[in-house]
């Protein structure tokens, strides 16, 4: 067979999740709750008013879990440690037992020679801090910084791979400025503030790390290209503000040294003029970006939209059941633009995936072929990315478990494993073997329609 899709040899194959999606009993062992613990018990937060009480059950069952792994061939798994079981109130007192379960899953992934991917921050606020005003305190990110020093001298020597916080750019647009995810908060004024908290936080986690930790370091940021619906000027700008908004808004900080411009004409005056320190503390370099990517958008221009002016127009195209549009070639052109715009940077794909609505399994098994073609077509697009120059190390596929989709519950199937609501039992879908083959092959099958 041709090498035409042929990947580097050291290339990480992985998949991940998150704490809050997938451990379950999120009070065991002395944790204490997160926002998203709070924010879930409100009525009408949730599609059918579920729950990450039981989620995957992850944290009894992790073992079978990595056994899965194991025999998907995975080479790396990208988790997230929730704080509040380290830190029951975000901070002061550590829970050992909490911190256990960590020390044993990364053994465990270890024992079976897969590398983790640790993730500081994926959503999941101790309760206890944002009764104290959360992100939008400045407070915030010192906070964050000595949990991460904490997990630094933990798992030392057995961490290599790093990072800070997951799709900073959904926690601030969700939580802050529509309000669909824990806090629950609709408020211009905050969400600049949550943001740059967000950002000192990472920054100051990164300067912990170099005093601290031993590995590497790095930031993960979701990107979707936009594009105009029209030639027309009224549409242009509001796609590149959407741009803006989503894309630059979180790199252009850390990467360059301060925020797009065009920030404080979204914001008008709740953008606050952050101080010169702050912005050469955010510029802290880091080892490697990760970057999460579904899909792109087409836009057209919206008064009545929220800060960017601009609404997603539908195109004759595949649709996840997200309601994301499946446009693969995205993927490589996100990893291009960050090369051209912010230069030499190592890169992984830490997340990439799809929600469809899967059959129920038959006979132990389950075809899901359309996930298949996602894979498929996304790891081509890599791959050419790959073969541009792109500096890209690693691939991880979002997600190994069905689980818990924020505020629409049970209801989006993302993992390359089924889990039965109800039992719990795993079943590895078709695209999981896909995977496996692609991992074996490095790369090689996806010359095969
Ligand atoms: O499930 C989420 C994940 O937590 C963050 N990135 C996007 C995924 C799919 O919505």
């Amino acid at each position: 067979m041709a090498a035409q899709y042929r990947f580097p040899d050291n290339f990480f194959w992985g998949a991940a999740t998150s704490a809050h999606q997938i451990e379950g009993s999120p009070l065991a062992d002395g944790a204490g709750p997160s926002h998203w613990h709070v924010f879930a018990q409100e009525p009408g937060r949730i599609a059918n008013g579920d729950t990450a009480e039981i989620a995957c059950d992850h944290y009894r069952r992790y073992g079978e879990d990595v056994e899965l792994m194991r025999r998907m061939g995975l080479k790396a798994y990208r988790f997230s440690v929730a704080w509040g079981r380290v830190f029951p109130e975000g901070r002061g007192r550590l829970n050992q037992k909490g911190l256990d379960f960590y020390l044993k899953l990364v053994d465990a992934l270890l024992d079976v020679g897969i590398e983790p991917f640790l993730t500081l921050y994926h959503w999941d606020l101790p309760a206890a801090l944002e009764t104290q005003g959360g992100w939008a305190n400045r407070d915030c990110a010192d906070w964050f910084a000595d949990y991460a020093q904490t997990l630094y001298r933990a798992l030392e020597g057995r961490v290599r791979y790093w990072t800070t916080l997951n799709e900073p750019w959904v926690v601030v647009h969700e939580g802050y400025v529509k309000g669909t995810h824990a806090p629950g908060k609709v408020s211009l004024r905050e969400a600049p503030q949550a943001t740059h908290n967000l950002l000192r936080g990472h920054a100051l986690a990164v300067q912990a790390f170099r005093a601290d930790g031993k590995g590497e370091i790095g930031l993960v940021v979701n990107l979707e290209p936009k594009y105009s619906a029209s030639e027309e000027r009224a549409d242009r700008e509001a796609a590149n503000r959407a741009h803006v908004y989503m894309n630059q808004q979180y790199l252009d900080p850390v990467l360059l040294g301060s925020y797009p411009e065009e920030m404080a004409e979204l914001f008008g005056s709740h953008w606050p003029q952050f101080p010169p320190e702050d912005l050469r503390l955010l510029r802290e370099p880091f080892d490697f970006l990760g970057i999460n990517y579904y899909s792109r958008s087409v836009n057209r221009a919206e008064p009545a939209e929220a800060l960017t002016g601009a609404a997603p127009v539908r195109q004759a195209a595949e649709y996840t059941e997200m309601g994301w549009e499946v446009y693969p070639d995205g993927l490589r052109e996100v990893l291009a633009w960050v090369k051209r715009r912010y230069g030499e940077i190592p890169l992984y794909v830490t997340e990439n995936g799809a929600a469809f609505a899967d059959p129920r399994p038959v006979g132990g098994r389950i075809d899901d072929p359309r996930r298949i073609d996602y894979l498929r077509t996304h790891l081509r697009a890599a791959h050419a990315a790959i073969a541009a120059g792109v500096d890209l190390r690693g691939y991880f596929a979002w997600s190994l478990l069905d689980n818990f989709e924020w505020s629409f519950g049970y209801s989006k199937r993302f993992g390359l494993v089924h889990v039965d609501p109800d039992t719990l039992v795993r079943t590895p879908k078709s695209s999981a073997d896909f995977y496996r083959e692609v991992i074996q092959s490095a790369g090689e099958v996806l010359q095969k329609d």
